[in-house]
């Protein structure tokens, strides 16, 4: 039986391949390293401790991202069309359970280090001095309510929800608890105090997110969700709705702004007045 001929072209071929795949490795990494697109600063230790397990798990993955296309480039060039019968490989077991275990070992680690930031945020209850605003997403705005100088909320009732009638929330008149509450599009909140986030849909799923805040929390139809941070750092910043939740999701935003205590008392005695 006669042989195939290696064929140059099949060199060329694998060469470029390889070649294509070891340049889009190091533009890659190139874009992580010198950090081209990169989030804004974090304004809470807890965005920190988010940033510091990105760079940690970018760390890892990014060395067997690198090891792996640089072993599929060699693979390439090396086992490349020369004339020769394809083999049949059984595989290799004792491979196998070694990366099935550094994989099991590297995710299962990468979630123990998390888990404090993650319980910070999510089992922890905010502490009491803790300042409480409530968020309300609905199709497709945000409204928050500050409880005013009672620190109380008012009853809410569903069927007096009137948004053209400046009332969104559907606050009780006959609540005395309610007489007080500011509700606005926009949220203000004084940096370096707690701050509790009470979520609350009035349609379909919601996520508040603010990026600097690396905080991002679905609000679902019926429950009442509790985030809690604290701002360090002064400044405005976007709160987009981070879950597709209609047609005019695109347009579902407001923004948070971050200030000292002191323009934050006087802001919420405006909001107040032009609630009255
Ligand atoms: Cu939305």
């Amino acid at each position: 039986m006669r042989r195939r001929k290696a064929c140059a072209g099949s060199t060329t071929l694998a060469a470029t391949l390889a070649l294509l795949l070891v340049a889009l490795t190091f533009i890659t990494v190139y874009l992580f390293v010198t950090k081209k697109w990169w989030f804004p600063p974090a304004i809470t230790s807890f965005g920190h401790e988010v940033d510091a397990q990105f760079f940690r798990t970018l760390i890892i993955t990014g060395i067997v991202f690198v090891a792996s296309q640089l072993g599929l480039a060699y693979a390439v060039f090396r086992f490349r069309d020369q004339g020769q019968k394809a083999k049949y490989s059984e595989g290799n077991q004792t491979m196998e359970v070694l990366w099935t275990g550094a994989t099991i070992v590297l995710f299962v680690g990468l979630g123990i280090m998390a888990r404090s930031a993650w319980a910070e945020v999510h089992f922890r209850p905010a502490s009491p001095g803790a300042l409480q605003v409530e968020v309300t997403g609905q199709q497709f705005a945000w409204n928050f309510r500050y409880a005013g100088p009672d620190g109380k909320f008012g009853r809410l009732k569903p069927e007096l929800v009137n948004a053209s009638g400046g009332n969104p929330l559907g606050l009780d008149p006959a609540d005395p608890d309610g007489k007080d509450d500011v509700v606005v599009p926009v949220m203000a909140v004084p940096v370096n105090r707690e701050v509790e986030l009470l979520l609350r849909s009035q349609d379909v799923t919601h996520a508040f997110f603010v990026r600097e805040l690396r905080l991002k929390q679905d609000t679902v139809p019926g429950m009442l969700i509790r985030v809690h941070f604290t701002a360090t750092e002064t400044g405005t910043y976007e709160i987009p709705c981070a879950e597709l939740c209609g047609l005019g999701h695109y347009r579902m935003h407001s923004t948070l702004t971050v200030m000292n205590d002191a323009d934050f008392q006087k802001w919420l005695k405006e909001q107040a007045a032009a609630n009255q």
